[in-house]
């Protein structure tokens, strides 16, 4: 044949891949074969699970590259997800329910004899976030993507996520995740859209041709970054949205003049520095403040991303900037990427040539802050020193920002030098600090909160003075939670028996089980309904059994919080009703006894020694309960090591009980609570954060509220006595007996004295002293609703009916119409 008669082919003309049970087994047979290179039937799980995985895979493709296409061909505004952390957990299960395949896959498996359970179970949880704010990004991307809205995650491949946590002796001990240890499928890394990032150096003015004064940073150490893009699929939509991990490597570079030939292997060796910036992810969720790693891995992410959107804009529309506020805005996950609106003032200035004013135009009118705490000390500040130091000239920019800030206040409050000194981006002190979050308001055209109750405080207390100058800027997004996969994926039969009922659009509707309603009055509903729940307790059950080798009755009450471990969350809390429980059974006041299996899971900061105790104390008390023959089935009390987002695809289906006890005014929004609502569990709650809303949504009746309100906690400050408080109530003084005579510690003695010490301080800024009687009471209230089972699945059919406020496709709904204006990619 000569070349000319050849029939020409692209390599992009790819033929459809069928979706069918038939096609879905073809698919692993060859990915088998020839993928994984594998003959043997008999080879592990894991190859099995990577044969689908890659069969699923397959199927995302062509969406991905379609709605590639679809977004690049227009001219439509776009919003980028700037995180440090995205907690997205598994991807296989999720996959296959929002490419609507998860009965032909289920098919396709039957066939071949395999368990879809135990393949999914192989997959590693990507665990690349602490708790609310990184699993709250993974929900975001999932409802963007659900709504074909064009948002692109930004973030970093840790190389190592979140430790697993193992418990030895009762106590914490971190182990390392390598969790891409054995290949994620998930990911391709696309090494051509490399960005170059610069750290340390110094700056240096000069004037350019037309004489105008101008900045360069020189003598910088560079650091590459490489990024690896996972697919997010939207619900039965054709969308597949992107998230952009960026991994730091060396540059071929580096330094020979610095070292001779003898040297290499130094300054080979040197590279290691480089690529340690992607290296692990800081395992606290209230800042750990000062340390230089941090501060690398926040501007690599920031100076990634943004170069990553101008290079598409300029390749797209050259190097006028005029319109780019109009088509791109970056939603600032809390402060971590805050340094983004320096480096847009940067990469505007130096790289391409406008002026302060054109680039502040610009910046102030693309960026938007996220804020997701209030307590005041974990507002993130870096010393202008270690800022200097690392990146020079971001640290000019953000003092010029200052002074000009500074003039705007002068100007609007003359004469108000005390609300400067408060208002300045730059804390003046034995060291100066840069204040993140003022620098994040002040650059950003949006400032939000994450409940209701944390906005209305946010203005009232830290960002008062910013309000009196902006009220336009601030306003509310109450958190949510993704129903794909917090009920529909990881609650089978509870899903199955709603869509039965009101149909399946409550899967992009969540607002639609309000129809549930109704039949929360209809005594053969509530038994299938009770049916699911006892399904999933046997679940959890088993999953218990294997962590802690404890076996929770399967008709006993299942009370569960899980969250990081906190003090202002008040695991104490908790155990010290338990406590109390084991004294009530001890002491023969068990009549009428609604039995109890209390679980509590979470991981520590590594550092935050008080935490640490209370995992002990939890370890302890259960210890003793659970082999004490006069408790039995009565009360179980077990501490579920290694919590993360996996494990709470088991535990949210099968709980009756949420914990959400915090001191009020302290958690901004809390997820946790939205995931066991939906899920058909009753909250017992303070008035704090998201369970406001909660409560409003199901109305008081379905709530069990306890405590003191946030205006209230306000109050005690300067008057709090929790030893007169301990001494008029009985049972808190046997509870603290308890610990205080070493009924847990037999052989640690005075081990448990910080926590007595914490209840007892006049200056327990958590009132865990406080809130006793009224949390004791309140459960005394839960356990006798637990009773009546009538009543209770009346109670949990009507949380999960007015769920649908929870929903992330409301909160983006919100996101969308008032900050970001996008419209739906269409395909
Ligand atoms: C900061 C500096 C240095 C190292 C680590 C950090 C750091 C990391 C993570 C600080 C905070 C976090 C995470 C905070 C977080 O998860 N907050 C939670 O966000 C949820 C989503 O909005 C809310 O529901 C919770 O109430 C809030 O506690």
């Amino acid at each position: 044949m000569t070349k000319k008669t050849v029939k020409k082919y692209k390599l992009t003309d790819v033929p459809r891949v069928g979706k069918t049970a038939g096609d879905l087994v073809q698919g692993m047979q060859r990915h088998f074969l020839r993928s994984l290179g594998l003959s043997h039937d008999s080879s592990a799980d894991h190859y099995k699970y990577q044969a689908l995985a890659l069969t699923i895979r397959d199927r995302l493709m062509e969406c991905w590259k379609d709605t590639k296409e679809s977004t690049h061909a227009d001219d439509n505004r776009r919003a980028y997800y700037l995180s440090l952390e995205f907690l997205m957990g598994r991807s296989l299960s999720n996959a296959i329910l929002n490419l609507g395949l998860d009965h032909e896959t289920e098919q396709a498996l039957y066939a071949l004899g395999l368990d879809l359970e135990a393949l999914q179970s192989e997959e590693m949880d990507a665990g690349l976030g602490n708790g609310g704010l990184g699993r709250l990004a993974a929900c975001f991307v999932d409802s963007c993507a659900t709504l074909k809205l064009p948002v692109t995650g930004y973030g970093i491949r840790y190389e190592y996520g979140m430790f697993r946590q193992v418990i030895k002796d009762g106590q914490q001990v971190e182990e390392p995740d390598h969790w891409l240890r054995g290949a994620n499928i998930w990911e391709v890394e696309r090494s051509e859209y490399t960005q170059k990032i610069h750290f340390g150096g110094h700056t240096e003015t000069y004037f350019n041709e037309h004489g105008v004064s101008r900045c360069r940073w020189v003598n910088t150490q560079d650091v590459l970054a490489v990024p690896f893009d996972t697919p997010i699929p939207g619900y039965k939509n054709g969308v597949v949205n992107t998230l952009r991990l960026w991994k730091s490597s060396a540059t071929d570079e580096f330094d020979l003049g610095e070292f001779n030939a003898g040297s290499y292997p130094e300054s080979v060796a040197a590279k290691n520095d480089a690529e340690h910036i992607s290296m692990v992810l800081y395992p606290n969720d209230s800042s750990e403040n000062g340390k230089e790693l941090r501060l690398r891995q926040q501007y690599f992410l920031a100076s990634a991303s943004i170069q990553d959107v101008m290079r598409q804009w300029v390749e797209k529309y050259g190097q006028d900037f005029t319109h780019f506020a109009a088509r791109n805005c970056f939603q600032l996950n809390d402060t971590h990427p805050t340094v983004s609106v320096a480096e847009l003032m940067r990469l505007l200035m130096d790289e391409y040539r406008l002026s302060w004013d054109e680039a502040w135009a610009i910046t102030s009118k693309t960026m938007a802050y996220t804020n997701h705490t209030l307590l005041p000390e974990a507002l993130e500040r870096w010393s202008v020193g270690l800022f200097s130091k690392l990146l020079p000239r971001l640290m000019d920019i953000i003092f010029e920002i200052n002074a000009r800030f500074l003039s705007d206040v002068a100007k609007k409050w003359p004469g108000d030098t005390e609300r400067q000194r408060r208002m300045s981006i730059i804390e003046e002190g034995d060291v100066k600090q840069v204040r993140m979050a003022y620098l994040a308001i002040v650059g950003s055209f949006s400032v939000n909160g994450v409940a209701q109750l944390h906005s209305d405080l946010l203005v009232e207390g830290l960002f008062a003075d910013f309000y009196a100058l902006w009220p336009e800027k601030f306003n509310n997004k109450t958190n949510g939670v993704t129903q794909r996969r917090w009920m529909a994926m990881c609650n089978k039969s509870m899903s199955a028996l709603i869509t039965e009922k009101i149909g399946d659009g409550w899967v992009t509707d969540l607002q639609q089980l309000r129809g549930l309603a109704p039949f929360a009055e209809d005594a053969a509903f509530r038994k299938s309904w009770a049916a699911c729940k006892l399904e999933n307790k046997r679940r959890l059950i088993a999953l218990v059994e294997k962590e802690c080798q404890v076996t929770f009755p399967e008709d006993s009450m299942f009370d569960i919080q899980v969250k990081r471990i906190h003090e202002y969350k008040r695991q104490l809390l908790n155990v010290l009703h338990v406590i109390h429980l084991y004294d009530r059974i001890k002491r023969g006041h068990a009549h009428n006894w609604t039995p109890r299996a209390v679980l509590i899971g979470g991981k520590a900061a590594p550092g935050y020694y008080m935490a640490k105790r209370i995992i002990k104390l939890i370890n302890n008390v259960a210890e003793v309960i659970n082999n004490d023959p006069d408790v039995g089935d009565k009360l179980k009390l077990v501490f579920f090591p290694n919590y993360r987002v996996s494990a709470m695809e088991v535990i949210a289906p099968a709980a009756d009980l949420s914990e959400q006890i915090s001191t009020a005014g302290k958690e901004a929004s809390g997820t946790g609570n939205m995931k066991f609502m939906m899920n058909g569990a009753l909250t017992i709650g303070t008035l704090d954060g998201a369970n406001i809303e909660i409560r409003e949504e199901v109305g008081d009746e379905n709530f069990f509220l306890f405590g003191l309100t946030a205006a209230e906690v306000e109050q005690t400050h300067g008057h709090y006595n929790p030893n007169a408080i301990i001494d008029r109530d009985e049972d808190l003084r046997r509870v603290m007996h308890l610990i205080e005579s070493g009924h847990f510690s037999q052989f640690e003695p005075g081990s448990f004295s910080c926590i007595s010490n914490a209840v007892r301080s006049a200056h327990d800024p958590w009132l865990v002293a406080a809130d006793f009687r009224s949390y004791v009471d309140a459960q005394e209230q839960v356990a006798e609703s637990f009773q009546d089972q009538e009543k209770w699945q009346r109670m949990s059919i009507l949380n999960t009916a007015y769920s649908g406020k929870f929903s992330t496709d409301r909160t983006m709904h919100e996101y969308n119409d008032n900050i970001w204006k996008l419209k739906p990619v269409s395909l």
